[in-house]
């Protein structure tokens, strides 16, 4: 036995009326509950592998869209929650919020902005947009589309069908540092200039007159054409490339698109199985196209389109094309910046 597995005092041992006195002046003897917030080597992770099916939820989704009308919802969403965690805290990991959101033909999601920092991956449907700080973003399935913090944003749908996509946010994060809070706004006035086009081609940037743009957001949609593309010409490119993965970035700088969370996009080939190395951030895998099977910490996972499903951080996670002949797609959310900005990210193997 090492000196960090001795079993330490008990709140027991101590006398009630020292506990209560304790108590009385808003003070906690720490050895009692030194060892749960410093566990031995691994951290306690509330956060449990879980899946979500699309099939399964989507009726409630729609149905949701008959029961709650947008006025009533601002936000018609229903949430992946993590049991683990329990339901009503709304997360799916520590740090990471996840969301379907439906919005019918001809509604509208007004104008707001918050300080939690959201991306939408579109799931189905076509003719929806979200403006971010004036500019129209158009939705089409597996785009990317930022909504940053601070930023006004808004969503409008002028096609037939409804339209469904994935929110993903910090919120979790932000609203335990106590800092979770939006303000409502008015009918954003469409800017000219989209990002999407004057960064739609790798290795170059605009550069006006003076210089860079310098925005921090300089690119808020970012389309599922050209992502694919990326990867299917890394994969020609290099055959015996195993991760066949790219990173959502600022196009000026080359950062993570936001501060907090990672987004990023995997190919497997027909029939690869990938091991993704034990990391402390926590994830979530989307499936875009293909099918996949996903084995984390004992569960198993088959993910058709569009279904969800989360890892704990300080796991290796082992994904597998169960398609032999055409590649699978996935889009994934971690927590990497942020254990790299707080100094605690590791890659354990
Ligand atoms: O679309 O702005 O899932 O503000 C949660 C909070 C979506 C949104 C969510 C939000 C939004």
């Amino acid at each position: 036995m090492t000196d960090s597995d001795q079993p330490l005092g008990r709140l027991e041992d101590l006398p009630q009326d020292y506990r209560d006195e304790l108590t009385k002046q808003n003070l906690v003897p720490l050895w009692p509950s030194l060892r749960g917030v410093l566990p031995p080597k691994v951290p306690t992770r509330q956060t449990k592998p879980t899946f979500w099916s699309y099939q399964s939820l989507k009726p409630l989704l729609l149905q949701a869209g008959e029961l709650t009308p947008i006025e009533k919802a601002e936000r018609r969403v229903l949430v992946l929650a993590n049991p683990g965690h329990g339901l009503e805290k709304m997360q799916a990991s520590a740090a990471i919020y996840l969301g379907m959101q439906l919005l019918l033909p001809g509604e509208w999601a007004p104008s707001h902005r918050h300080t939690p920092n959201a991306v939408r991956m579109v799931v189905e449907g076509e003719g929806a947009w979200t403006t971010v700080d004036g500019e129209k973003c158009p939705m089409s399935r597996g785009d990317l589309i930022l909504t940053p913090t601070g930023l006004w944003h808004e969503h409008g749908h002028d096609g037939d069908q409804p339209v469904v996509w994935l929110d993903v946010l910090d919120l979790p994060l932000v609203y335990y540092m106590e800092a979770s809070y939006h303000i409502n706004g008015e009918r954003q006035t469409q800017v000219p200039g989209r990002g999407d086009r004057a960064y739609a081609r790798g290795g170059v940037v605009p550069t006006p007159v003076f210089g860079r743009s310098g925005k921090r957001y300089p690119m808020l949609r970012y389309p599922w054409v050209d992502a694919r593309a990326a990867l299917e010409a890394l994969a020609e490119d290099q055959p015996d490339l195993d991760a066949v993965q790219i990173t959502y970035v600022n196009p000026e700088t080359g950062d993570d698109a936001e501060n907090i969370l990672g987004f990023y996009a995997l190919m497997l080939r027909p029939g690869q199985t990938l091991r993704l190395p034990a990391r402390s951030p926590a994830q979530v895998f989307h499936l875009i196209e293909g099918g996949v099977e996903v084995q984390v910490f004992g569960s198993s996972f088959t993910l058709a389109e569009a279904d969800t499903c989360c890892a704990p951080g300080y796991e290796a996670v082992t994904l597998s094309n169960r398609l032999p002949d055409r590649p699978s797609f996935i889009f994934i959310a971690d927590e990497s910046p942020l254990h790299r900005k707080l100094g605690v990210y590791e890659n354990r193997g």
